[in-house]
């Protein structure tokens, strides 16, 4: 997905300063008068400059040239808007998610930073076409990337959300997999348009007798069960199996068949008994007719005839797709470049800085640390950040605030409850661990979204026999704690459940905040509505309309 991800950015030594020091102070606001009108190319534009990638010193400068040539700007994509720029690594669907928006308004052009830049220098109004950022035409693969793709994990508002309304679904399901061979090769290959149109909708299989009531309000949500439905695996003899499928496809890029077979797989794990038929299977939400043959075979032979045909590519492309920083797509390149082993990846591939890091620490960061391990990284944070302000809070997220007994890494997130001691703390905190020694690499320079910032990097606790591990570190303001708790909390399956069925409330949930009088047409977002006030995560539950789920029955 790399071609138009644009999302990672290594962090070159020379911006970490800039990061690392006073990028949190807020930048000096000069006023429009100080500047003579030098030119007028820019004359009846309105520029909005999406700081992230570019830089606030060069946005300020490129402000200022754009006054001085008679434009106009603003500082957020206000209605005046004619031009929003963006930085030239950026790609489409990344810049629509940091203005908040499914679609630009019409006659709103998007257009890369250097259309900008070759205006000011011919002193001329460039025509957009040929600095335009195009749609890209498969939605569905873009959506789906690979989570280490995804700068920050601070997700796609809108991810993947599924359309209740059933006679809007096959619509809905066309616009999102718009490639229909792809769609038809599903079908014959596992996973059905049902299991299509089931996808992230989850399981209703808690056999309760409450469940029923339950099901009133939340249908077949996946957010408004507990995952500890599946605790209890009564099929893992077919399970094991469909999630080697899964990860294969995984690997050959094909996310919705991978989707669908994990959708599957969280189904049967939560199913009450083990499935002894055909039929009892195809009674499952969530598994359709193909996959039910698939479930049927491997009841009856005990085996997958489809495993033994997933190509010897496959290893090859998990293998190198396990390099943090490299992606499908990436793996596929470097598989085709006749690549098979780390050792031709270490000699042989182009390498990001990123990917370098990831390389480096191959088996750390494979190895999931006990969450002990974990308690010990966040104890480090609290540190950190309560030795600038006693008043901070860090804790961690993620799988090891669901109670997993292992985690990937650690996910922390810092905020200061009187609402403003948050600012400035991130660079500091930054600042302070490098300095200690205990942040090694820095993977991704921080991404601003709003008033959040994210850090992703590698750090290493003191003493002997300790392993590199990956640290996440997000600082929120304080009025948006309880949605980015629950966001940063996830799993990543259930907060696409929460903000799916969000949306079928004329609502939209993000890490930011849950909005209300959401206006959508279609699937596109044209008002983003108004704010809740959310001070805790049970209100987030609530107000959506679904029982409150604690963290640890969250972990679909
Ligand atoms: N997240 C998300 N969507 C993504 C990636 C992440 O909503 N595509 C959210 C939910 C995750 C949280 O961010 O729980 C942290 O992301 P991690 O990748 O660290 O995932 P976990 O902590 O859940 O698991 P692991 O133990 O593998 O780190
Ligand atoms: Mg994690
Ligand atoms: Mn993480």
């Amino acid at each position: 997905m790399e071609p138009h991800h644009g999302i990672m950015k290594a962090f070159p030594k020379v911006k970490r300063a800039r990061v690392l020091q006073g990028k949190d102070a807020p930048p000096v606001k000069k006023k429009p008068e100080e500047f003579d009108i030098a030119g007028n190319t820019f004359d009846g534009v309105t520029v909005y400059i999406l700081p992230a990638g570019i830089g606030s010193a060069r946005c300020q400068i490129f402000q200022r040239q754009i006054r001085q040539n008679g434009g106009q700007t603003e500082s957020s994509l206000r209605p005046s808007v004619t031009h929003v720029v963006v930085d030239d690594n950026m790609d489409s669907v990344r810049a629509l998610r940091l203005l908040q928006v499914d679609c630009m308004p019409p006659a709103v052009q998007l257009v890369k930073c250097i259309w900008l830049s070759s205006c000011i220098s011919e002193q001329q109004l460039l025509d957009v076409d040929s600095y335009s950022l195009l749609l890209p035409k498969r939605e569905s693969e873009t959506r789906h990337e690979n989570i280490k793709e995804e700068l920050l994990n601070v997700k796609p508002a809108d991810e993947a959300e599924p359309v209740l309304d059933q006679t809007k679904q096959e619509k809905t399901i066309d616009m999102t997999v718009p490639d229909t061979k792809e769609e038809v090769r599903g079908e014959e290959d596992g996973v059905s348009q049902s299991d299509l149109e089931a996808l992230l909708t989850g399981p209703s299989l808690d056999p309760s007798p409450d469940s029923a009531a339950q099901k009133v309000v939340s249908g077949n949500w996946v957010c408004a069960q507990s995952s500890q439905s599946k605790m209890n695996n009564f099929n893992k003899h077919i399970t094991d199996k469909l999630e080697v499928l899964a990860k294969a496809y995984t690997h050959q890029g094909d996310r919705w068949r991978a989707l669908g077979y994990s959708k599957a797989v969280n189904a049967l794990k939560s199913y009450h008994k083990p499935i002894t038929s055909y039929q009892e299977a195809c009674l499952i939400p969530g598994i359709g007719k193909r996959m039910a043959d698939k479930i049927d075979e491997i009841m009856e032979s005990g085996h997958l005839r489809k495993l033994d045909h997933l190509g010897e590519a496959v290893p090859v492309l998990e293998l190198f797709s396990n390099i943090w920083g490299a992606g499908t797509k990436t793996a596929q390149l470097w598989y085709q470049q006749g690549f098979r082993t780390l050792e031709d990846i270490r000699t042989k591939a182009r390498l990001s800085n990123t990917q370098k890091i990831g390389l480096k620490h191959y088996d750390d960061f494979l190895d999931r640390m006990p969450r002990e391990e974990a308690a010990a990284v966040e104890k480090v944070l609290k540190e950190a950040a309560q030795a600038i302000d006693p008043g901070l809070v860090a804790m961690a997220c993620g799988s090891y605030r669901r109670g997993k007994a292992t985690c990937g890494d650690v996910d922390v997130l810092i905020s200061h409850p009187d609402g403003k001691s948050h600012k400035g703390v991130f660079s500091k905190v930054l600042q302070n661990l490098h300095d200690s020694g205990f942040l090694t690499d820095d993977l991704v320079s921080h991404e601003e979204t709003g008033e959040q910032k994210k850090y992703m990097g590698v750090c290493r606790l003191p003493g002997p026999d300790r392993r590199h591990r990956r640290l996440d570190i997000i600082v929120v303001p304080y009025d948006e704690f309880a949605c980015s708790l629950m966001y940063f909390t996830g799993s990543a399956h259930f907060n696409r459940s929460m903000r799916a069925l969000a949306k079928t409330k004329r609502m939209s949930l993000s890490e930011h905040s849950l909005n209300k009088d959401v206006v959508r047409q279609g699937s596109l977002k044209v008002y983003g509505g108004t704010p809740f006030t959310t001070p805790t995560e049970k209100d987030v539950f609530s107000l959506i309309g679904i029982p409150y789920r604690q963290p640890h029955e969250r972990d679909w």
